[in-house]
């Protein structure tokens, strides 16, 4: 990160097969040196959402503030990187993953491309990304939309099936030991 300018992103984090924190404490950690985790939000279990998820396991899912150098596309081709180190194999769409990692805001950008959209499309209606989203950034704005996490979690169903389990160990507090 040598003087190179960093924009601001924000990481959705889930697992919904085995050791389900385990993946997401280990995804944080192998963020650095490409994005430096500056805020993490509390960890909850979810009931999983959208047509193909009736049947699956429960998620845990998370969300962090990192800064990075790293353009949008390359940061997207990292977190795929750090996808298949957990094991993630291509199932069926929408199958169980070991680890899913989504771009959820990359500063104020707004783009849409077969490959990546940003802000995540599905942001504005899901409780499991708004809830771990307001613990950290309320205020923050939704770049097209104009209004602010803490109005567009206010909008959704109050967080049906979204419970706040907590981590296991100070997730940042270890992964700063591991650096160093
Ligand atoms: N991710 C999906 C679809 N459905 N449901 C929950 N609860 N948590 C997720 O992370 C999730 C989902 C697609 O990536
Ligand atoms: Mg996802
Ligand atoms: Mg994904």
């Amino acid at each position: 990160m040598t003087g190179k300018p960093t924009a601001t992103a924000y990481l959705g984090l889930g697992s919904n097969l085995g050791d389900r924190e385990g993946h997401l404490t280990r995804a944080i950690g192998w963020l650095p040196p490409q994005v430096a985790v500056e805020a993490l939000s509390s960890l909850y279990e979810t009931e999983p959402v959208g047509p193909n998820y009736s049947d699956q396991p429960r998620f845990l899912n998370a969300v962090l503030r990192g800064r990075t150098a790293l353009p949008p596309r390359e940061l997207l081709s990292f977190l795929k990187s750090l996808e298949a180190r957990a094991g993630r194999e291509q199932t069926f769409p929408g199958g169980p993953r070991t680890l899913d990692l989504d771009i959820i805001l990359y500063d104020d950008l707004v783009v849409a491309t077969p490959e990546l959209v940003i802000p995540h499309p599905r942001l504005a209606e899901r409780a499991f990304v708004l809830i771990p989203l307001a613990d950290i950034a309320p205020d923050l704005r939704h770049p097209a939309l104009g209004v602010t996490m803490a109005m567009l979690l206010a909008r959704v169903e109050g967080g049906v099936g979204v419970r706040k389990v907590g981590w296991r160990e100070r997730t940042l507090a270890k992964v700063e030991q591991d650096e160093s």
